[in-house]
């Protein structure tokens, strides 16, 4: 089959689960195209069945704001008409599904029709989507997708809540890729050997409250010698090397920056937080998951379908900081809870493994494909 990926090329868990996932396809046989503004971070080595069409954006002077959503458009169009895709896959539904819709509708003129699959990751519908600047075109594009899917069952409900949804939501979870154990780091380049290390992963937005993960560490690193991992970057950065400023924290908390590959840090650390306001999945809370690492979370959205309370780390109330750092404290300082909840990770990810996923978005393309 041919396949069109309609992608954010960053960091975030979308772009990361549509490059995975359009990796894997390539891999059975598929043909693959992503269609996005920049080389994905995920994705670089190639095989004979990936391709990569870059958006141009253009920079004519009367564009204050250029018209991407147009741009990726007519990239769609060509795309679909020169290399006689089967099926586009859309990730995160603003702006890829009205461009989508509106490639639909252009290619329809010319006697051709593409079912286009929207997924939605969060955001697209929990913060940003159902703002009335966004609400109506978003509902208008998630009614007239082939097929509509959410990556937890907590973002299907939500979607159900905010929009007028006349579509079946379909909930396909997001996956994990074991990664390979060759690929690590020097621990000792990061903390000494009796040291602890704690680590977060995220795009340093508001929503992920990093504030609430160095408060937490704050409170262990009084109990426990630790150390802190950060990795990301982000509008929040600023305030987090402040805030560590003023807490005397400097010389425990290490701001990584942005890592294509956060495995290798994942390998050496001991417990992964991810306090945040919400977060539809919490991929990252899965990657740690699947190196053995227990995750204190937040229990807001649709981690409790990842995090399981008291089985593979702790949920909290959001902003819940002491509750957060008493638990981290338990899973620390009992290495047999430690060891029994870390091998509990391993076994709640093989949930979540490519294999189980991917039989579903194949299932649902051939169901599509005319
Ligand atoms: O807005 C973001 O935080 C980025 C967005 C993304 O593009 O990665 O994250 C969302 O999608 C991920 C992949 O499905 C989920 O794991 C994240 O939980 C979700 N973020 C939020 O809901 C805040």
């Amino acid at each position: 089959m041919k396949i069109g990926m309609v992608l954010y090329p960053t960091y975030g868990g979308s772009g990361v689960v549509a490059t995975e996932l359009g990796k894997a396809l390539a891999e059975k046989g598929n043909e693959v195209h992503f269609i996005t503004y920049s080389q994905p971070v995920r994705l670089h080595k190639f095989t004979k069945n990936i391709f990569y069409h870059e958006v141009l954006m253009s920079n004519y002077p009367l564009f204050d704001y250029p018209p991407y959503e147009t741009e990726l458009a007519s990239k769609i169009v060509d795309v679909v008409l020169h290399e006689n895709l089967d099926i586009l896959h859309v990730h995160y539904a603003i702006p890829h599904a009205s461009a989508a819709f509106m490639a639909q509708k252009i290619l329809k003129s010319k006697g051709l029709d593409i079912p286009y699959i929207t997924t939605l990751h969060g955001t697209d519908i929990t913060l940003v989507g159902k703002s009335p600047s966004f609400e109506p075109v978003i509902s208008f594009c998630i009614n007239s997708s082939s097929y509509v899917t959410a990556v937890s069952e907590s973002l299907k409900k939500d979607t159900l809540s905010h929009f007028e949804v006349k579509k079946e939501v379909l909930v396909i979870p997001n996956f994990v890729i074991k990664s390979d154990d060759s690929k690590t780091i020097n621990r000792n380049d990061y903390a000494v050997d009796n040291q602890k290390i704690l680590c977060h992963v995220s795009n340093f937005r508001p929503v992920k409250r990093i504030e609430d993960v160095i408060k937490i560490f704050s409170i262990v690193s009084t109990t426990i010698d630790s150390k802190l991992i950060l990795i990301g970057d982000g509008p929040e950065r600023y305030k987090a090397e402040s805030l560590c400023r003023e807490m005397n924290l400097c010389d425990k908390i290490i701001f990584i920056g942005k890592v294509p590959d956060t495995a290798q840090f994942l390998k050496i650390a001991d417990l992964f937080l991810l306090p945040s306001q919400t977060e539809s999945f919490g991929l990252a809370a899965l990657e740690a998951m699947v190196e053995g690492v227990p995750v204190i979370s937040s229990n807001s959205g649709g981690l409790p379908e990842v995090n399981i309370d008291n089985v593979t780390g702790f949920t909290s109330e959001v902003s819940d900081i002491s509750k957060m750092a008493q638990d981290a404290l338990k899973l620390l300082e009992n290495k047999s809870l430690w060891q029994k909840m870390s091998n509990a990770c391993q076994k709640r990810a093989e949930l979540f493994c490519l294999e189980n996923i991917l039989e579903q978005y194949e299932k649902l393309y051939f169901f599509l494909k005319k």
